[in-house]
């Protein structure tokens, strides 16, 4: 699995002693982000406390802006080798991968089966190199938004930058152009309109872990609530 990673990142290009290449290194060694998808059975699919929608729900702040494409900007920024601030078409030629996962909002609804298409944040993590002492990340959106994650949630294997929902670009009330998708959490950590995702060297909580939720939200540990911690 380590060799893996090692051998997807490309370090072949490098000099053998190049800081990318000894951050990699490190990575592997330390087993960072190796642990893989999680296998459930069908019967542990569903998190307990949780209910099965065929719609999509859309919760928000009561503000969903929309921003055009021409002025549309992620930043990706802090304790990072190589920060990036990305415009639309740059976004768009970064490598894509496709998922299929379930959603499983705090307010108790889940919903199966969700088609998505983006960067994964693996790929993201390839280009930005977070440095040695980075341990989380902050999410801002557009609309004020925030939410923060541990960087080996941010790393799981099937976390991306969605643009596309069953095949149709996102649309603005679900996030679009771009939000994060993170399926292993509760919803509330998969920020829309994403905006900036800066690497942190301390946790810091977001906008609903400032008040009352949970900081973690794994949902089959029912972490929903910050009474719970
Ligand atoms: N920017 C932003 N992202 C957000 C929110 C928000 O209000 N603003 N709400 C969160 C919550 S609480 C949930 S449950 C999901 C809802 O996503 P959906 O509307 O696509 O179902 O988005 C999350 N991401
Ligand atoms: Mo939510």
């Amino acid at each position: 699995m380590a060799e893996e990673y090692e051998a997807a990142g490309g370090d072949d290009a490098l000099p053998a002693d190049s800081k990318l290449t000894t951050t990699k290194q490190r990575w592997a060694r330390e087993g960072k982000f190796l642990t893989g998808r999680v296998t459930r059975s069908e019967n542990e699919r569903l998190p307990p406390g949780q209910h099965l929608v065929r719609d999509w729900p859309v919760l928000d702040l009561g503000l969903q802006p929309r921003i055009p494409l021409e002025t549309w900007r992620l930043d990706v920024t802090g304790a990072v080798e190589t920060p990036v601030s990305w415009d639309w078409p740059t976004f768009r030629a970064q490598k894509q991968t496709s998922e299929v996962t379930d959603i499983h909002c705090v307010t108790t609804w889940s919903r199966y089966d969700n088609r998505w298409e983006g960067l994964s944040t693996r790929d993201l993590l390839d280009i930005v190199m977070p440095r040695a002492e980075a341990s989380h990340v902050m999410l801002q959106s557009y609309d004020g938004y925030t939410t923060n994650l541990p960087l080996e949630d941010f790393a799981a294997e099937d976390a991306l930058l969605v643009h596309s929902w069953e095949g149709q670009p996102l649309t603005l009330e679900h996030g679009g152009p771009v939000r994060l998708m993170v399926p292993h959490l509760y919803f509330w950590k998969s920020a829309k309109w994403l905006k900036k995702i800066e690497f942190r060297t301390s946790d810091q909580r977001g906008f609903w872990e400032e008040r009352g939720y949970h900081n973690h939200a794994d949902p089959w540990k029912e972490e929903r609530y910050s009474d719970d911690e």
